[in-house]
């Protein structure tokens, strides 16, 4: 990976290789820790901006109750810190991963009175399938690994240990020659990615999965906006994989994966076999916003700058 020079760590800018935890750390047992990915942005005016930051931030904060886990910041802390530590490291554009663990101190499940510690990196990161995915779309398999129970853990959090389900499935997918996993619910409806939301679009419909088993994207809610300004039709609705099968056009939606188109799923080749011509639009105009190049959406960028 590409590293940075210095990580935010419970409120010191410290060296990225000094940025250590104990062995014994709660979280590298029990997977309790909760984190968030945002993406920066290089903007059309010269500024970077971070996008929708604050609903980041808020979502951490909201991944925390969840789980019953005391972060000792506000929104506002988290906003100021994610851009001191990008500005610390001079990053114009890149991925910010905050992440709030349960540090060391007693082991065993229950948590207790083990400290809550939260650090911030950043690095650039590119296209998260590869550099043509953006422009070719992927090939997708559906999953042997069901997506959790709303009962099993609580998919509405951005937690550590969700994502021992997704490694499941992305390794699954990887050796079996796949760029994604597509995950089912538990009823066999269409859920998510191993990192992303996932839409279909048929007969000039946009659908996505409702906000049950998944988690609440950031890129899902603004690809909807997005959507619906553009005088698109855009429903929250179950769906199956033979409606997906069918679709004119399929894409994934995250901040790491943007938006990616899927070319294939199950052998069955989605639409035209290529980026459709709404998730081309969409994809124009979701790097519009980002990038400060429509004003419209000028209150999801969060501005900054960086030394020349
Ligand atoms: N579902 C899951 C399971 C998920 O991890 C993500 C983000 C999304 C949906 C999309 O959410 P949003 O980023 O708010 O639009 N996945 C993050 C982690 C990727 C990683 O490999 O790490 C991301 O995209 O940053």
């Amino acid at each position: 990976m590409q590293t940075t020079q210095f990580i935010w760590f419970d409120g010191k800018i410290i060296p990225w290789d000094q940025a250590q935890v104990h062995v014994l750390t709660h979280a590298l047992h029990y997977g309790s820790a909760v984190f968030e990915g945002i993406r920066a942005y290089a903007c059309v005016d010269g500024s970077s901006a971070v996008f929708r930051l604050e609903d980041h931030c808020r979502r951490m904060l909201n991944s925390a109750k969840v789980m019953r886990m005391e972060i000792p910041y506000d929104v506002d802390a988290l906003v100021a810190a994610c851009i001191e530590t990008l500005k610390v490291n001079n990053l114009g554009a890149g991925y910010v991963r905050p992440l709030s663990f349960v540090g060391y101190g007693e082991m065993g499940v229950y948590p207790g009175d083990n400290p809550v510690q939260t650090i911030i990196a950043v690095w650039p990161w590119g296209a998260y399938l590869g550099a043509e995915a953006l422009e070719k779309g992927i090939r997708v398999k559906t999953s042997s690994f069901a997506r959790m129970h709303v009962n099993t853990l609580m998919s509405k959090t951005k937690s550590a240990g969700n994502y021992v389900n997704s490694i499941l499935a992305k390794i699954e997918a990887k050796e079996d020659g796949y760029d994604e996993a597509l995950m089912l619910d538990v009823n066999g409806y269409v859920s998510e990615a191993t990192g992303e939301n996932v839409f279909i679009v048929r007969d000039g419909i946009i659908k996505t999965t409702p906000w049950t088993s998944i988690l609440g994207g950031i890129t899902r809610d603004s690809v909807m906006t997005l959507a619906r300004d553009l005088g698109y039709t855009v429903e929250e609705q179950q769906f199956t994989r033979d409606e997906f099968y069918i679709a004119d056009e399929a894409f994934f939606t995250g901040t790491a994966a943007e938006i990616t188109p899927i070319r294939e799923l199950d052998h069955r080749q989605i639409g035209a076999g290529h980026a459709g011509s709404v998730t081309k639009h969409l994809q124009r105009e979701f790097f519009k916003a980002v990038q400060g190049d429509n004003p419209k959406y000028a209150g999801w960028l969060h501005h900054y700058t960086v030394r020349q």
